[in-house]
């Protein structure tokens, strides 16, 4: 029904296709709305890449890195003037000096004496060592201890005569600087090296029951040795 009108159209455009050959399809497409051509063509060329498309963005990621540290600055303003000192002067100084030095040759004076009469009052003698007691008893490592915060050792017997002298200083048993603690019977003194006098009392000494690696002076005057850990009075030494 609806081609009707068309038909004079159609049937023209088939007797010009017929009646020459040479006539291109698209030559006829302007011409004719209707055609009907030959085979289809091959495929076109492949077209250009179209424009971003319009879906929505994707979620915000992470912060990145911290970047590396800037640059040192600039030194700041300098401070303020700070007040003024005292005056310099030399001369003052010279005699503020001369008033210490002045002062020390008195207090160093004042020293040896007082030094002086202490060991006379201690019974000191000229050219003898000076032992001293507290009467205190304690273990040997609390004696070493005393007598070398006294810028003193702990009183050793090097003859007769200073046995003698700590024997009274020490009225009591009392502990000497000798001990065979390094190796077994072999008695040194705290200051270092081996015995060169000793007065053991007989039997002794006999490392009796679980070891004994000190040794006391008793009464007598006589040596011992007894356990480092046994308490015993405290004697110290101090140089001639
Ligand atoms: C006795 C003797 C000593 C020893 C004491 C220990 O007096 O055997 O040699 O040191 O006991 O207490
Ligand atoms: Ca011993
Ligand atoms: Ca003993």
């Amino acid at each position: 029904m609806l081609l009707l009108p068309l038909l004079p159209v159609l049937l023209l455009c088939v007797v010009s296709t017929s009646l020459s050959k040479s006539e291109t399809c698209e030559n006829t497409l302007k011409t004719c709305s209707v055609v009907a051509c030959g085979r289809d063509g091959r495929d076109g060329p492949k077209g250009e890449k179209g424009d971003p498309g319009q879906s929505l963005r994707g979620l915000q990621g992470p912060p990145g890195k911290l970047g590396p540290p800037g640059n040192v600055g600039a030194p700041g303003m300098s401070g303020p003037k700070g007040q003024k000192g005292d005056r310099g002067d030399s001369k003052v100084l010279e005699a503020k000096v001369a008033n210490l030095e002045a002062e020390l040759s008195i207090l160093k004076s004042e020293l040896e004496h007082t030094k002086k009469l202490h060991a006379f009052s201690m019974g000191k003698k000229s050219g003898k060592k000076l032992f001293v007691s507290n009467h205190e008893m304690m273990p040997f490592s609390k004696v070493k201890a005393l007598c070398t915060g006294l810028r003193g050792t702990v009183a050793i017997p090097r003859n007769s005569e200073e046995n003698s002298a700590i024997q009274e200083v020490a009225k009591g048993v009392a502990f000497l600087g000798i001990t065979d603690e390094m190796t077994e019977g072999q008695f040194m003194y705290v200051t270092g090296g081996r015995l060169t006098y000793n007065n053991w009392r007989m039997n002794e000494p006999n490392d009796h029951g679980l070891g004994e690696d000190c040794v006391v002076i008793v009464e007598n005057g006589l040596w011992n040795d007894i356990s480092c850990l046994a308490s015993f009075i405290a004697v110290c030494e101090f140089p001639a």
